[in-house]
């Protein structure tokens, strides 16, 4: 049973005492918020924290000595954590509309015992990844692994036990929020990791609020709990202290509706430039030297609800959002986050100009790939799916839009051409085993992977399993579950994707060897009999014991057929003219007629410049 609020400490009279970190009152914060050390570590980049959630614990060492200080985290003076991940920040605004900052406090699970006391009412956790088994993540580490777990989950657990041996456990009521806290109900964990209530949603909701109350008055909370996300883009709050990796929201929501993707489901608002500018300014000010926008796809800001449809994207107002980040005084370096590839395809003007405003501030150096001076790169996430016509028709139909799906292929390589023309070489992830897959769409995301070897195109391919995310439109569908039912076919689009991946090491003349040998030596040891016989021929494949012809000849893989690939004259060719209207003449390629198209009868004056130059407040 829980503490009533009159056996509570009055934990306002205690906020003058002080105790062991620097000016922390000794009763301890009414509000202690959290987020694990592996989603909260503000250094070496965005890889960081991707290895730390797809790799298991017995890889650690690896991690250990590329990054040796990995899990040193800087604190402000009182012992508060110097930064933490957007959602802790934006949930502490959120808090701080009804509490005082002496009652709230954002810190690394290391230092919760210096602020959770006998006042403390609700300890508040932000959660990304916890248990590693969304898609990507939990894959790698049942590759490699009989720990099943990422690193990420094993450093989660930590922490809920930490919070869960506090001697005042009894007084304090564990919420869990985020974007991965729906992995600790669909696992039912949250009793074994000490968790009261799972909130999923947004903090700025008046539930969220709602929510704190309840637990400061000591009332027993629901185990579950839905928050609503704002549909506007005022009732958006933009944290006014530092955020891990200098995270600042761009945009919600995404409009492609694919069906597998929970993001989607979200209102699509982009943020005003203004507030934008100054959570940037705020990351600065206090030492961030590091920005990143998060969005689904970065292409839709500035075109939100105009009279342009958001998938023809608004140059003018990205390039100038991205010109005034960059040249923020105290910027060092900006990261990109998600985008999708048909804007690339759409407008090839804009991908120039942003890689002049944004390949200087990279820090990613792609020295075999990049052709810019001092070898810089941009690498946003990009989904691929899959390169089944067929398969995308089914979870995906308006991704490649304005395009048809049915050039899904096509958009893919011109999108990727234009790309690394640029200088933007994108992690693109693969779904394998989708619900209904069959060898065919296997055999068709192959050819796609071949030719885009053929064409001499490079992405970072991130192959992962099919995880069906609660509320979307696939949560009920199953596909494969495990790697050990990956069939031959699956099992070599895996190991193509990292071959294709390791493509610029193949360079150097210990760069072949190296990966042979290794990998050769792991499926000895441990990956044959974890991964089954299916994964055989695929890892000779990849540790090219054999030629790929020859084991193409024993019937062993299937080495990809060309594809029949349309060009982006080609792509337009083939675009509705009210589609088409919105094309920029600058950027070449538009068919010869354009201009005067026939609708029935009637002929359609199209002026195919400028759609919107709406440049965002
Ligand atoms: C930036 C980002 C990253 C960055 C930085 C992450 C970081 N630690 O800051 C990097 C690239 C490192 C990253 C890595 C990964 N990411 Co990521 N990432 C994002 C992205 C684009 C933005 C996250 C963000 O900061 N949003 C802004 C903040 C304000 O939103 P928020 O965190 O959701 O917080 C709000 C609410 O959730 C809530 N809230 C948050 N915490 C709490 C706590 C409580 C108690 C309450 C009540 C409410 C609450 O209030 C906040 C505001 O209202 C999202 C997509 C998205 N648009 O959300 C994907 C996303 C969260 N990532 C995703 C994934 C899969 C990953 C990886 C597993 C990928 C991989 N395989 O490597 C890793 C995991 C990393 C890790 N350490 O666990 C998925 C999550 C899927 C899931 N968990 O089921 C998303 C949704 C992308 C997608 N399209 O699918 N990511
Ligand atoms: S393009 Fe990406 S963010 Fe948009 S709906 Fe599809 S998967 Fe979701």
């Amino acid at each position: 049973m829980r503490a009533t609020e009159k056996e509570l400490p009055q934990h306002r009279a205690s906020a003058g005492a002080t105790g062991s970190a620097g000016n922390v009152p000794a009763g301890g914060k009414l509000i202690v918020l959290t987020a694990p050390l592996t989603e909260s570590i503000d250094h070496a980049g965005f890889f960081i924290q991707m290895a730390l959630a797809s790799i298991p614990q017995w890889l650690e060492f690896v991690l250990n000595k590329k990054y040796p200080q990995w899990r040193e985290v800087e604190r402000n003076d009182d012992g508060s954590a110097k930064y933490m991940p957007a959602g802790v920040r934006v949930l502490e605004k959120a808090l701080l509309r009804e509490y005082s900052s002496d009652e709230v406090v954002a810190c690394f699970p290391d230092d919760l015992d210096k602020f959770i006391g006998p006042n403390t009412r609700v300890v508040a956790v932000s959660t990304h990844n916890p248990l590693g088994v969304t898609f990507a993540a939990g894959v790698y580490t049942s590759i490699y692994g009989s720990s099943k777990e990422p690193l990420n989950s094993i450093y989660s657990r930590l922490m809920f036990d930490k919070i869960k041996s506090s001697p005042y456990r009894k007084n304090f009521q564990v919420v869990v929020g985020g974007s991965g806290s729906w992995q600790i109900t669909q696992t039912n964990a949250a009793e074994e990791l000490g968790v009261d209530c799972v909130a999923e949603g947004r903090s700025e909701s008046t539930e969220a609020l709602a929510l704190f109350r309840k637990a400061v008055a000591g009332e027993t909370l629901p185990r579950q709990m839905h928050l609503a996300h704002p549909i506007s883009r005022d009732a958006i709050l933009f944290p006014d202290k530092r955020t891990t990796f200098g995270v600042v929201e761009m945009t919600t929501g995404c409009g492609r509706r694919c069906q597998f993707c929970l993001p989607d489901l979200n209102p699509q608002i982009d943020m005003p430039k203004a507030r934008i500018m100054d959570a940037v300014r705020a990351n600065v000010r206090q030492g961030n030297k590091v920005i990143s926008l998060a969005t689904e796809d970065m292409f839709i800001w500035g075109q939100v609800h105009t009279a342009t449809p958001f998938f023809f994207p608004n140059r003018e107002a990205l390039v100038d959002l991205y010109t005034e980040i960059v040249n923020t005084p105290g910027v060092e370096s900006h990261l990109l986050s998600h985008c999708t590839m048909a804007p690339f395809v759409v407008d090839p003007k804009l991908i120039q100009q942003l890689s002049e405003v944004l390949l200087p501030k990279s820090p990613i150096h792609l020295p075999l790939l990049s052709t810019h001076p001092q070898k810089k790169a941009l690498v946003p996430l990009i989904g691929l799916e899959t390169g089944s016509v067929r398969m995308a028709k089914q979870i995906m139909p308006s991704k490649g839009i304005p395009f048809s799906i049915d050039d899904w292929p096509s958009v893919v390589l011109e999108g990727l051409r234009i790309a690394n023309q640029n200088n933007w070489f994108p992690m693109m992830t693969l779904i394998i085993g989708n619900p209904g897959e069959t060898d065919e769409d296997t055999r068709a995301t192959l050819d796609l992977v071949y030719e885009m070897d053929r064409r001499g195109l490079f992405a970072f391919l991130v192959p992962s399993i099919f995880t069906p995310l609660h509320d979307t439109r696939m949560a009920h569908q199953t596909g494969v579950t495990q790697t050990r039912q990956l069939s031959p076919l699956q099992w070599q689009l895996m190991m193509k994707c990292w071959k294709h991946n390791l493509r610029p090491g193949q360079y150097s003349w210990w760069g072949p060897m190296a990966w042979r040998v290794g990998a050769l030596l792991m499926w000895l040891y441990r990956l044959r009999k974890l991964n089954g016989p299916n994964f055989t021929w695929p890892l000779m494949m990849f540790a090219r014991v054999l030629p790929e012809k020859f084991l193409q000849r024993m019937g062993k893989i299937h080495v990809g057929k060309p594809l029949d690939v349309k060009n982006r004259r080609e792509l337009l060719a083939v675009l509705r003219p009210n589609y088409l209207k919105h094309v920029r003449a600058d950027s070449g390629d538009l068919p010869e007629e354009v201009g005067e198209f026939t609708s029935g009868s009637k002929p359609l004056h199209v002026v195919a410049s400028v759609p919107s130059l709406r440049v965002m407040p």
